[in-house]
C-alpha cells in the first residue's frame, strides 16, 4: 500500500494512544493496536490478525518467523480468514485453498475506543476485490476485531443479492504454545470428526486431543468451547465460538511443516497449534437473500 494511504488511514481511523497505521518493511499496511489491556497487529490484506498479546502475558497468537508478508500470498500464522470456502474448492481445483478472502486487500471502515479500554476496528471486503469468476454473488463481508483483555473476532456475511448462496468459512487461528508435548486440547470429546490424515474417515473423539504426530481433523456438528491446556505456560486458552458448527484441530508435525517451507526452523511446528472455528463439510452455511450470518469467537486466557 502506498505511503499516502497510510496517511489517509491515520487521518480517518487512528486513535491517539491506542491505534495507528503503518507500513511493514515490505510495504504491507498494518493496524497497530496498543492499549491498556493488550497489543495487536492486523494486516489490511485479508484483515489478517498477525499478533495479539495481553499485557504481561505470553503472545496468544503464533506467527511463523518465516511468514511471507507479501501481496497476494497467504500468511503462515495469525488468524487467516478462510472464506467463502474452507480447504480445497469443491469443484474447481485451480481456485485457492481456503478461498480468496485472506489474500486480497480489505478496507478499514471504522475504529472505536471502547469504554473498557478495548479497541475495536472494523474491516470490509470490497466487492471490487472479489474475483467474480470464483464468487459471482452480491454480498457484504465484514470482520470486526476487538482487542482488549480478550480478543474477539466476528466474520459477518450478508447476502445482498436475490438468490441464496452457500459459504464455507473459518477463523483459522494459530495459537502460540510452549511445546506440543505440553498441551492437551479439550472440548471435543465424543464429537465426530473427519480425519484428513486417514482419508477423511469419520471417527469419534475419545478423550482429550494430544499432538504426537500430524493432526488434521474436522470436527462436525459441535458448537462447544475448546480449551488448549498448556502446562508449559501454565495457562489455558479458551476458544468460545458462536455461529460455527465445525472445529478444526491441526498441527502439521515434522514432514508436512518442512514441506510447507514457511514454518521457520525445523521445530517451528512444535510452538503452534491450530484450533479453528469453522463451517465446512455438512456444516456449510446457506445464506438467504437479505440474510446475514455471523461466525464469532472470543479468545481468552486463564492461569492454571
Ligand atoms: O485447517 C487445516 C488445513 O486445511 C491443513 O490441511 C493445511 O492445509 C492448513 O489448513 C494450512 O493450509 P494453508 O493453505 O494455509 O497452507
Amino acid at each position: 500500500m502506498s505511503q499516502p494511504d497510510i496517511i489517509t488511514l491515520n487521518q480517518k481511523f487512528a486513535i491517539a494512544g491506542q491505534l495507528e497505521f503503518a507500513a511493514e518493511a515490505n510495504g504491507m499496511a498494518v493496524a497497530r493496536i496498543a492499549n491498556h489491556h493488550a497489543q495487536s497487529t492486523i494486516a489490511l490484506q485479508g484483515a489478517h490478525i498477525l499478533a495479539f498479546q495481553p499485557n504481561g502475558e505470553a503472545p496468544l497468537i503464533w506467527l511463523s518467523p518465516a511468514a511471507k508478508l507479501a501481496p497476494g500470498k497467504s500468511i503462515r500464522g495469525g488468524v487467516p480468514v478462510c472464506w467463502p470456502w474452507f480447504g480445497a474448492h469443491a469443484t474447481a481445483s485451480g481456485f485457492p485453498a481456503h478461498g480468496f478472502a485472506r489474500t486480497v486487500p480489505w478496507q478499514v471502515t471504522a475504529s472505536t475506543a471502547l469504554p473498557d479500554g478495548s479497541t475495536r476496528i472494523a474491516f470490509e471486503l470490497p466487492q471490487s476485490a472479489i474475483p467474480s469468476a470464483q464468487w459471482p454473488h452480491a454480498c457484504r463481508v465484514r470482520l470486526i476485531v476487538t482487542a482488549g483483555k480478550t480478543l474477539a473476532v466476528e466474520l459477518i456475511t450478508e447476502n445482498t443479492g436475490n438468490a441464496p448462496f452457500k459459504i464455507g468459512e473459518a477463523l483459522h487461528t494459530y495459537f502460540a504454545i510452549s511445546d506440543v508435548d505440553n498441551v492437551r486440547i479439550t472440548g471435543l470429546e465424543d464429537c465426530v470428526y473427519l480425519d484428513k490424515v486417514d482419508d477423511w474417515k469419520r471417527k469419534t473423539q475419545a478423550g482429550a486431543i494430544t499432538i504426537t504426530s500430524e493432526v488434521d481433523r474436522l470436527y462436525v456438528n459441535t458448537e462447544k468451547d475448546c480449551l488448549i491446556e498448556d502446562a508449559g505456560l501454565r495457562r489455558r486458552i479458551r476458544i468460545a465460538k458462536r455461529g460455527s458448527r465445525s472445529t478444526v484441530v491441526w498441527n502439521p508435525w515434522i514432514e508436512k511443516a518442512a514441506k510447507m517451507g514457511d514454518f521457520g526452523s525445523d521445530t517451528g511446528y512444535r510452538g503452534m497449534a491450530c484450533v479453528e472455528s469453522v463451517n465446512a463439510a455438512e456444516n456449510v452455511v446457506s445464506v438467504a437473500p437479505g440474510a446475514t450470518h455471523a461466525l464469532s469467537v472470543v479468545y481468552s486466557t486463564e492461569k492454571i
